[in-house]
């Protein structure tokens, strides 16, 4: 099979059970990384890799969220790589998300943020339109020291607190990919085909979709 491997403290948990199964049991795949990061653990983890050229279709991607609705709309890119997260997404036949209970929500982004990722000289201009949206607060994304993080196609992060929550995902999605300077955002509106739900025990369970 050809899987596309997400990124994030999730994923980090996926990738060590799959390597352990490459080890163990001889499991054979070509993976995809959503991210530098996850490049990096797979090839410590000893995973095969190709590139998403190499892979073209590729049978399932896996990966987390920071949110997920009961239409299984999601909010992604709190680790920042939701650029090409989605793209990666885009590409598979499956898109099996991986939670815990935290991200199940019944409103998407009434708590956690949509991250948008934009070019550098557009931050001004793209948090001025995202507040036309209807987001109450954006911030640049930095790191501890107050700079601005950069992402692995070195462009800069605004996360918009759209309060009370997202009515309706699709259509706010496609507001935000309009605005000039946005490369994507971290809304993903029907790329999800299942959802695994981990509990504390080690219990997983599946969520049903309500539509
Ligand atoms: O940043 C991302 O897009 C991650 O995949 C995120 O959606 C989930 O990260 P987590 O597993 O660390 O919560």
């Amino acid at each position: 099979m050809r899987v596309g491997l997400g990124t994030g403290s999730t994923m980090a948990y996926a990738l060590e059970a799959l390597g352990r199964r490459v080890r163990e049991e001889g499991l054979s795949f070509s993976g995809v990384a959503t991210s530098m990061a996850t490049e990096q653990a797979a090839r410590r983890l000893g995973l095969p890799l190709v590139t998403l050229a190499e892979a073209d279709r590729l049978d399932m991607a896996m990966d987390g969220a920071d949110e997920i609705d009961p239409q299984w709309c999601l909010i992604k890119g709190g680790g920042g790589a939701h650029t090409r997260e989605k793209i990666v997404a885009a590409q598979a036949d499956r898109f099996v998300v991986l939670v815990d209970e935290s991200k199940v929500v019944r409103r998407l982004g009434s708590a956690f943020p949509v991250p948008v990722e934009v070019v550098p000289l557009a931050v001004h201009p793209v948090t001025e339109a995202l507040r036309r949206l209807g987001a109450s607060v954006t911030k640049l994304r930095t790191d501890e020291g107050g700079t601005p993080v950069h992402t692995d196609q070195d462009f800069h992060i605004l996360d918009a607190l759209f309060e009370g929550g997202i009515e309706n995902p699709e259509a706010l999605g496609r507001a935000i990919k309009n605005i000039p300077g946005v490369l994507d955002h971290g809304i993903f509106a029907g790329y999800t085909t299942d959802v695994l739900v981990g509990d504390e025990e080690g219990g997983v369970r599946t969520l049903a979709r309500s539509t």
